[in-house]
């Protein structure tokens, strides 16, 4: 395995600033993609009749797949809102329900929402510089950016977990994060 690897699976860069991986392609995520995801329909119609605001990147690593290796992307997630409900992800299960995923947030400020499939209940967990977020299995995950500047977090995830957003398309998160005072808060959708 090892040697059959590249020095470009083994060793990567990245920006700080625009969450870049070199050598690696960005997934774009517009507002356009994530009709449905924002609670309030009517801001999210009015905000695409201004334009199609670029809503955060991913770009991902994916060096080698098979029992116990591991895949990692890093995402930037920038400032915004619709209506008072911060930019979010679109957030998914993993497709293998038991691959668990840690967070390390490296800059801005923001939080993740963990819905449990089973049960419903939802967190709300910070996600900033300095800090990890663990998601267990078997729970959705979403990120929203509660700053003013972009959002740069780096996700680890087992390479079997696979990424399912049928399963959130059909059933939204229960919860949403929203701006009240200047600070976020978790409400019942
Ligand atoms: C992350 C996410 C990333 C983008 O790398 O893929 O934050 O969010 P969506 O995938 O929900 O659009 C991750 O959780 N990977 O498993
Ligand atoms: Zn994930």
């Amino acid at each position: 395995m090892l040697l059959s690897l590249k020095l470009e699976d083994l060793f990567v860069a990245y920006s700080l600033d625009s969450a870049a991986l070199s050598n690696r392609p960005m997934v774009k995520r517009y507002l356009s993609d994530l009709r449905g995801s924002f609670a309030d329909a009517a801001a999210y119609e009015a905000a695409l009749a201004q334009g199609n605001p670029l809503l955060y990147e991913v770009s991902a690593v994916e060096p080698a797949t098979g029992d116990g290796q591991l895949h990692y992307g890093l995402g930037i997630l920038y400032p915004g809102n619709i209506g008072d409900e911060y930019y979010l992800t679109k957030g998914h299960y993993h497709t293998h329900r038991p691959a668990a995923e840690i967070y390390i947030g490296l800059k801005g400020e923001g939080a993740m929402v963990l819905e449990d499939e089973a049960t419903g209940e939802t967190r709300l967990v910070p996600l900033r510089a300095n800090s990890a977020v663990y998601v267990p299995g078997h729970t959705a995950h979403r990120t929203v950016n509660t700053g003013a500047e972009p959002l740069v977090y780096i996700g680890v995830y087992p390479s079997n977990a696979g990424h399912d957003y049928g399963a959130i398309a059909k059933k939204n998160f229960r919860k949403i994060v929203v701006q009240r005072d200047g600070h976020p808060v978790l409400l019942d959708r």
